[in-house]
């Protein structure tokens, strides 16, 4: 890995949140491109703060220092991840479903939909199913996108689609879903139109499904 992404790893972990974005500023500068920052300096520390709460070394307030500077470093690398003038795509009412408060990924696919051109309606974490009904009766939604982290609130997914059902609304609407316990088999199984396993392939997911 590159020094500065290592870096970037490194302040991450350690919830660092003021260094991060400076790190993540010096890497663009330094020409590295904002996925490979993404990606190698930054998912990866995430998943590492994962895999370290999981062996109890972390606890729940080492992930939310972690997470603040991932927001943190996010933030920097926004602009890049947009693509200015690209027209309007469709529009996407994103979510993470109830019971849920992760949202750095619903984020990122959020930021990479944006710079893709869709319009974004983010309802939020912790999102009813009721929400997002009101969501596509409210408007013009062309996209649901659900996320979900937890292997418990991964059923809101379901109660979602049926909401949607039960509302008359499905058929308007593309449902598509993602989070780290969710799979393709899962989106087979509840009845959603499609999964992606990541931010950038839930941009081409999504444009297919409009198309
Ligand atoms: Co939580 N947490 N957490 N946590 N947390 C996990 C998810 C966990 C895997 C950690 C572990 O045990 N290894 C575990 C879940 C286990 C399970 O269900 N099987 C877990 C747990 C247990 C919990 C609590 C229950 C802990 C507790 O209280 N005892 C609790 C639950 C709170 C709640 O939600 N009700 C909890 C709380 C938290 C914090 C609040 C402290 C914090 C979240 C802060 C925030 O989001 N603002 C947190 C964090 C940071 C994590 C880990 C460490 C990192 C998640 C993350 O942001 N990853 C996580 C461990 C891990 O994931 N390995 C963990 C980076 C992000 C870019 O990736 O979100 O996967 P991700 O998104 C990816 C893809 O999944 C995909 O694209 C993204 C980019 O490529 N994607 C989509 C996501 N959504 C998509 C939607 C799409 C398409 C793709 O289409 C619509």
């Amino acid at each position: 890995m590159k020094p500065v992404l290592k870096e970037i790893f490194d302040a991450i972990q350690s919830g660092e949140h003021t260094v991060v974005p400076v790190k993540v500023k010096a890497a663009l500068d330094a020409g590295i491109p904002a996925g490979e920052i993404l990606t190698d300096g930054m998912i990866s520390a995430m998943a590492e703060v994962g895999r370290l709460f999981e062996e109890g070394e972390f606890f729940v307030p080492e992930m939310l220092i972690a997470a603040r500077a991932m927001q943190a470093g996010l933030a920097v690398l926004k602009p890049q991840l947009l693509q200015a003038g690209v027209k309007s795509s469709g529009k996407v009412a994103i979510g993470t479903v109830k019971g849920d408060l992760h949202d750095i990924g619903k984020n990122l696919v959020a930021m990479m939909l944006e710079g893709a051109g869709f319009e974004i309606k983010d309802l939020g974490t912790d999102v009813t199913p009721e929400k997002f009904v009101d969501a596509v009766r409210a408007g013009d939604v062309n996209v649901v996108a659900l996320s979900a982290l937890l292997t418990t609130t991964m059923p809101n997914m379901k109660n979602t689609v049926e909401a949607l059902k039960a509302a008359g609304l499905r058929d308007k609407v593309k449902v598509i879903i993602g989070g780290a316990p969710v799979t393709d088999a899962y989106a087979k199984q509840i009845g959603a139109d499609g999964y992606s396993p990541d931010a950038s392939r839930a941009v081409s997911l999504a444009k297919t499904l409009v198309a």
